[in-house]
């Protein structure tokens, strides 16, 4: 059995970097893990690149020969890597065991969930290859600042969720940005009357049936539920990491032992 994240969210939202940090905090613990590059844009890494989707097709490459855009060329990119799926994936997973944990880098684009089919038939796939696949969104926490954000935060995530039908840990990055803490603890485990009522202070008269569909659709959804991530501190990406491990059974032999991460917490 092999384990993979699907680590997914808008562009800028902190997932190469995440993914970064990861790949250290694994070397630190001497715990093996492999980062695949699925983004054809992009250029830079500060891990080292297990298999890359750059060697399969350049965006570059797409942009001069079709003359597309960059959002364009990366659709063409992924609907490329969707049509060469078994070939690609089989060869490179051959340099793999049946037991590796395997981090794959997404691009941000929305389109990956509502226009192409490309990362439900990748992660069909995996799973086909007999891996347990979990999605990790990730939600910059600097936009999360009223509710109104943290509801369309929400539905951004719920299309990943419906697309992909994987199990799902959303993460609220940057933590370490926030200068006031308060601004999003109301939304790490908010109560669904009350974001309710906050909602409906935000928006007109008419828009009040909307809200409570909306509250009720995260509510069911169990959405609300953020991990925060403050890279600056070990202890918090331990446990982002278990609760993810947590979700794809990965060591669940294993005596794994993680304490509750305290966002207050001053590092160990
Ligand atoms: N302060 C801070 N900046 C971050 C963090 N994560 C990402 N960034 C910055 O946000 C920008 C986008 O990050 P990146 O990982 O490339 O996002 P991606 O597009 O989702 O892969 C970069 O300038 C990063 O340095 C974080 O946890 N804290
Ligand atoms: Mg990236």
């Amino acid at each position: 059995m092999g384990y993979a994240q699907l680590v997914i969210g808008p562009a800028g939202s902190g997932k190469s970097t995440y993914c970064s940090s990861l790949y250290q905090h694994c070397e630190t613990v001497r715990r093996s893990i492999h980062i695949v590059n699925l983004d054809p844009a992009a250029e830079h890494f500060d891990y080292p690149v297990a298999m890359d989707i750059r060697e399969l097709i350049s965006l570059d490459d797409v942009m001069e020969e079709l003359g597309l855009g960059p959002n364009g060329a990366l659709i063409y990119c992924m609907e490329e890597l969707e049509d060469n799926l078994d070939d690609w994936l089989t060869e490179q997973l051959d340099n793999y065991t049946d037991d590796d944990y395997l981090v794959f880098d997404c691009p941000g684009q929305i389109e990956l969930f509502s226009h192409v089919p490309v990362l439900r038939n990748f992660v069909e796939h995996l799973k086909r290859k007999n891996f347990n696949v979990c999605a990790v969104y990730l939600i910059d926490s600097q936009f999360i600042t009223d509710v109104t954000k943290f509801i369309s935060g929400c539905m951004a995530s719920l299309s990943a969720m419906v697309q992909l039908e994987l199990p799902h840990v959303n993460i609220l990055s940057k933590m370490d940005l926030l200068t006031n803490k308060k601004d999003v603890e109301d939304y790490l485990n908010p109560e669904p009357r009350a974001l309710l009522s906050e909602l409906n202070q935000r928006m007109a008269p008419q828009f009040l049936k909307l809200n409570k569909a909306l509250i009720e659709l995260v509510d069911e959804y169990s959405m609300v539920n953020f991990v925060p991530l403050d890279l600056r501190k070990e202890s918090s990406i331990k446990y982002v990491l278990a609760q993810i491990d947590n979700c794809i059974q990965y060591g669940e032999d294993a005596d794994v032992k993680v304490r509750d991460f305290d966002p207050e917490d001053d590092d160990e």
